[in-house]
């Protein structure tokens, strides 16, 4: 088994949601064993800069391929995620890059290992700071190139295991509404979000599902912003889809929408979701 360190980044869309599939997506190949993953960090654009911020991490993985072999499963995963390589260092959904396979040095036309501009990069050596800061990268341990690269532009924003995924429903493009605001804090502290809307086809860059069903992986939270009236029809889709928890933000309680998720075992809360998030309550 060779000790292997990779670099995750999303900059387009659900970006959270992006590297907690990538994750997932390695963590069930069998021939992979994840071990650790990095807190995220939201990481100012390098190289072109005019694109949206990135998020990054670092993940620490055990495997017995060869470094062509697992290069080939994390181009296959990217794909899945609907990468398309056409800009270099252009704007993505998802890149995984490997950064140490072992202590090994590696030279092909395709790979190279150690990853060549890995020494020059803040986004890479700040959360495998976080991981193995005595690993070496060729002649330079992460601490000592981390203490010599530009910083400022990488903030940590959330432990891994913490990333909530976050549907949206009410979802809206209007930045008086408060189901804007919500989306805007959510992401702004690493969470992954869907958006929820029959009326708004993209929010802040992420696309909305029609349905709550048009996600596949489960939600761990569900934050109405629709009156009760109107939440009603969408109510037997939300138990199907069993979020574990449901938040009724103010304007939004509904004692009949109430007893049924209760009665499908969903946890629900009345509160503030932006409150919440201010308050470290999320
Ligand atoms: N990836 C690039 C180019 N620029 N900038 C940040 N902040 N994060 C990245 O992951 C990144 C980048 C090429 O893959
Ligand atoms: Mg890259
Ligand atoms: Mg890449």
């Amino acid at each position: 088994m060779v000790e292997v360190y990779l670099s995750i980044g999303s900059n387009i869309g659900d970006r959270a949601g992006y590297l907690k599939n990538g994750v997932a997506a390695l963590s069930s190949h069998e021939e992979v064993a994840v071990k650790r993953v990095s807190p995220v960090y939201r990481t100012s654009p390098v190289g072109l800069v005019e694109q949206s911020d990135f998020f990054n991490a670092i993940v620490e993985l055990e495997t017995s391929m060869r470094p062509e072999r697992l290069l080939d499963i994390l181009l296959r995963i990217e794909r899945r995620y609907g990468r398309v390589r056409d800009k270099a260092w252009g704007p993505r959904t998802l890149d995984i890059d490997i950064i140490l396979f072992g202590g090994e040095n590696w030279s092909s036309p395709n790979l190279e290992i150690p990853h060549p501009r890995a020494l020059d990069r803040a986004f890479v050596l700040r959360p495998l700071m976080d991981l193995a800061p005595k690993a070496y990268i060729r002649d330079s341990s992460v601490e000592e190139a981390l203490s010599r690269v530009d910083t400022a532009g990488v903030g940590r924003l959330v432990d891994f295991e913490k990333i909530q995924s976050v549907g949206i429903l009410g979802a809206s493009t209007n930045p008086d509404r408060y189901a804007y605001r919500a989306q805007e804090l959510l992401v702004q502290h690493g969470h992954s979000v869907f958006p929820i809307s029959l009326r708004e086809e993209v929010v802040l860059g992420v696309p909305c599902g029609r349905s709550i069903l048009d996600r596949a992986e489960r939600l761990d939270t569900l934050t109405l912003y629709l009156s009760p009236s109107r939440q009603s029809a969408m109510v037997d889709d939300i138990i199907r889809a069993n979020p574990v928890r449901v938040i009724f933000n103010p304007g939004t309680e509904s004692n009949e929408s109430l007893a049924k998720f209760e009665g499908a075992g969903i946890s629900c809360v009345e509160a503030c979701t932006l409150v919440m998030l201010h308050t470290d309550q999320f």
